[in-house]
């Protein structure tokens, strides 16, 4: 990820692999398409003045009612700070950037505390190691003695799984309202995906992973009730909770609803926006968006979820990154609207959405920077994270 490039991955491969099919982006039935590129109504300001990380893939807080942040450095750093304007240094929590191997789209890419923290100290965290390639979902827990650190010999390893290319990892790890660890997992990676992984429910590629991390019949982790693909022996990975997926990034709850909302980066035309179903299959390869990929006409569309809302590359908008469905209180025009952003044009917009269906999307700021995730504090206050200079920003309003 140290490029744009190396991001969204437009490789040559990808290039070769780029189809003629007519463009069907302006579904009527999916609502507005495409981004609004009017003014802007809110400006980035540095959230954090005296603080600046490296490569910052990813924020969250803790359940303890510390009021703090964490913020992963991609090279395997976990950092957290108070949550105040003025804080003036961000400690190590946590260092194992000797397991991480990272670069491109490798690295420590997600974070998730146990929604019993307060109690087990627990918390989970997405990488990638070499040799060979894996993804490695693993547990760590605090420091009982001192919140500020935890031991990188806790770790507990739940799952891995190998990585054939050095991108499209995902990255994200999440707890639902429903207590379970959801896991985005990228299609792995190259162009066009060409092992066909995403629609290969045999391996856990190109999905959304959901796990019992209370439960121990898998070893460090369980298959919850209700997964969709729980006890069969021919469907494929009982892990799968949706599959279909390019690179789904980054993703998120929404805090009252409890929809899971996904940002998946697109390959040379279409980013998409979807909302996360059990046994969901949102069509990687077969389409990109909403037009057909593999093959690039007249492809077989039966049972596939559509996305909420997509945009094209076309205007510079290149890598969509995920964001949340805003529920704090600071900026009232963005209550209830999805918030989402690009990684290289560092545009914000604002999805306006009834139940499924987008109904206004609107330019919120001009970032001009790289976003590679946001996140939000104990208050639903969001973030916005600069790849490229380390900035942690937040939005407000336009002075009139
Ligand atoms: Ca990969
Ligand atoms: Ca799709």
């Amino acid at each position: 990820m140290k490029t744009a490039i190396s991001m969204y991955n437009k490789a040559f491969l990808g290039l070769m692999l780029l189809i003629g099919c007519s463009s069907s982006e302006q579904d009527p039935g999916t609502g507005p398409q495409g981004p609004d590129n009017g003014a802007a109504t809110y400006t980035a300001t540095d959230a954090f003045p005296r603080l600046k990380f490296r490569s910052p893939v990813d924020l969250t807080y803790a359940p303890d009612g510390s009021n703090r942040l964490f913020v992963l450095e991609q090279e395997g750093i976990i950092r957290v700070f108070e949550n105040k304007a003025d804080a003036s240094s961000a400690q190590v929590f946590l260092d194992i950037s000797n397991k991480v191997t990272d670069g491109g789209e490798r690295g420590l890419l997600g974070i998730a505390f146990h929604p019993d923290y307060r109690t087990n100290g627990y918390f989970f965290v997405n990488y990638t190691r070499s040799s060979p390639l894996e993804t490695v979902i693993a547990r760590y827990k605090v420091d009982p003695s001192n919140p500020t650190t935890a031991d990188p010999a806790s770790e507990t390893i739940l799952l891995t799984f190998p990585q054939p290319y050095s991108n499209h990892n995902g990255g994200a790890v999440k707890f639902g309202p429903d207590g379970y660890l959801y896991v985005s997992v990228g299609d792995g990676g190259s162009g066009g995906d060409p092992q066909n992984n995403a629609q290969n429910r045999n391996n856990l590629l190109g999905t959304i992973l959901r796990l019992d991390v209370n439960a121990t019949t898998k070893g460090n982790y369980g298959i919850p009730d209700g997964n969709p693909f729980k006890g069969n022996t021919q469907q494929g990975r009982e892990e799968i909770y949706a599959y279909g997926l390019r690179n789904p990034w980054r993703m998120s709850f929404d805090s009252q609803t409890g929809a899971l909302w996904t940002g998946d980066v697109g390959q040379n035309s279409i980013e998409e926006i979807d909302i996360i179903k059990a046994g969901g299959n949102y069509g990687w390869r077969i389409k990109e968006g909403n037009d057909c990929f593999n093959p690039s006409s007249n492809c077989n569309e039966q049972g596939l979820v559509a996305p909420i809302f997509t945009y094209s590359q076309r205007n510079g908008d290149k890598s969509i990154t995920g964001g949340y469905v805003y529920r704090g209180s600071n900026l009232a025009d963005l209550k209830g609207k999805y918030i989402y952003g690009d990684f290289v044009s560092g545009k914000v917009w604002a999805l306006e959405f009834t139940g499924e269906k987008a109904s206004d999307n609107r330019l919120v700021t001009n970032l001009a920077g790289t976003i590679s995730a946001f996140g939000v504090d104990a208050n639903n206050e969001l973030y916005i994270l600069n790849y490229g200079d380390g900035k942690i920003m937040k939005l407000a309003a336009e002075k009139e």
